[in-house]
């Protein structure tokens, strides 16, 4: 497919989904999972060429505000591609950063999906007046938030074009679609890297040595087993694509982060290495809980400090994470957001579900970015760890 009829699929995409906001009173509860319609194409995901294209094509039609440069290379030679959303977008200005990743899995389709989407509604939207979407006299009377604010049926039927053009004028965001594009064009969840690939969400070098602390609880012979699917690689950042985030995250700003996957409607936050709280435990709430108005998603939360749950290790926790090392080495409040209900849905219905609901997710964080590092300073907790658990 070339550019062209890939964006024109996207958007008549997009109207059967505005179609599906406008015409029906529906909320994601109404839509019967286990029923398939064999009459309806199924969901086309991106390909890594595709993307590119896409990609390409926006910058050159958007270069004001868009910028696209490779933040490194993959072992077989692909680009792993960042790109900018911002107002004077070549310069590093003095605003608040969001860095947005998808892909950490290549076989986590609706990972990249809905950042590649939400790139589209950003450009797409940035220069155009407020506009009265659905034609009923009133404008913008109705937020991307999941509510039907207006009382009239619809849900989050005519958005602000306004809050597109504050995001862009007074942040940063930055957004690596594919971390593992290799991953991506070979459908599988570790990279490329010989002999068997590595799980990148575990090749983070944040507290490398943990799982030899509870070897059982965290899958320490997995961890280490090549064949695995969560094999951690040699070392920290051992892989390309894992320190091509590295470099980035070290020479950029960045206040707050989401890291795509897929699936489940789930979100959780560091630590990833213990049920410990983080010193921003109540930040992250507070951000979490705001994100989970939007998308409907569970927030889940673990560990109790000041009860017994303190030595208890995270249920799925999973070091070597990169909301772990966000946060534990640069203080980024960082989440994973687990995507849709199935693994790479093939329902239109449903991708399109999880990228207009994280078309306003963004659009949250970037605005919330504004003023997370002063709320970083206000909540911070002093926790006093018992000494015996002071390697946590
Ligand atoms: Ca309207
Ligand atoms: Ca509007
Ligand atoms: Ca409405
Ligand atoms: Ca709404
Ligand atoms: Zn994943």
């Amino acid at each position: 497919m070339d550019v062209n009829s890939v964006k024109l699929v996207s958007f008549l995409l997009t109207c059967l989904f505005l179609m599906n906001v406008v015409f029906t009173t529906t909320n994601a509860s109404s839509f019967n999972d286990s029923y398939v319609d064999i009459n309806v194409v199924p969901y086309e995901y991106f390909t890594y060429p595709e993307m590119t294209e896409v990609l390409l094509e926006l910058e050159k039609n958007y270069s004001n505000i868009m910028s696209l440069t490779s933040i490194g290379m993959t072992y077989e030679g692909r680009d792993i591609w960042l790109v900018k959303l911002s107002d004077n977008v070549e310069e590093e200005e003095d605003e608040p950063g969001v860095l947005l990743m998808g892909a950490h899995h290549g076989n986590e389709k609706p990972s990249f999906e809905v950042v590649i989407f939400f790139i589209q509604y950003m450009v797409e939207n940035y220069g155009k007046e407020n506009t009265d979407n659905d034609e009923d006299g009133q404008i913008n009377e109705d937020p991307i938030d999941g509510d039907d604010n207006d009382n009239d049926g619809l849900i989050d039927e005519d958005p602000s074009e306004g809050r597109v053009r504050e995001v862009i004028d007074n942040t940063q965001i930055f957004l690596i679609p594919m971390v593992n594009p290799d991953g991506v064009e070979a459908n599988t969840r570790k990279n490329r890297a010989p002999n068997y690939g590595v799980d990148l969400n575990r090749n983070y070098g944040y507290k490398w040595y943990f799982p030899y602390v509870l070897p059982e609880q965290y899958h320490l012979e997995w961890l280490l087993e090549e064949t695995s699917q969560i094999y951690r690689g040699e070392k920290p950042f051992s892989e390309n694509e894992t320190s091509a985030v590295k470099n980035f995250v070290e020479t950029h700003n960045i206040g707050i982060s989401l890291s795509y996957h897929d699936y489940g409607e789930w979100m959780i936050f560091p630590w990833m290495h213990t049920s410990m709280h983080v010193p921003h435990e109540s930040l992250f709430r507070s951000i979490g809980y705001n994100i989970s108005r939007i998308n409907n998603y569970d927030l889940r939360i673990y560990g109790q400090y000041g009860t017994q749950e303190y030595i208890i290790p995270r249920f799925c926790g999973a070091p070597g994470s990169s909301e772990n090392w966000l946060y534990g080495e640069h203080e980024i409040i960082a989440y994973t957001v687990e995507l849709c209900k199935y693994r790479a849905p093939r329902d239109i219905t449903q991708v399109l579900d999880a990228c207009w609901k994280h078309v306003g997710v963004n659009l949250y964080i970037c605005e919330r970015s504004l003023t997370v590092e002063n709320e970083k300073e206000d909540v911070l907790e002093s926790i006093n760890y018992p000494t015996i658990f002071n390697f946590l």
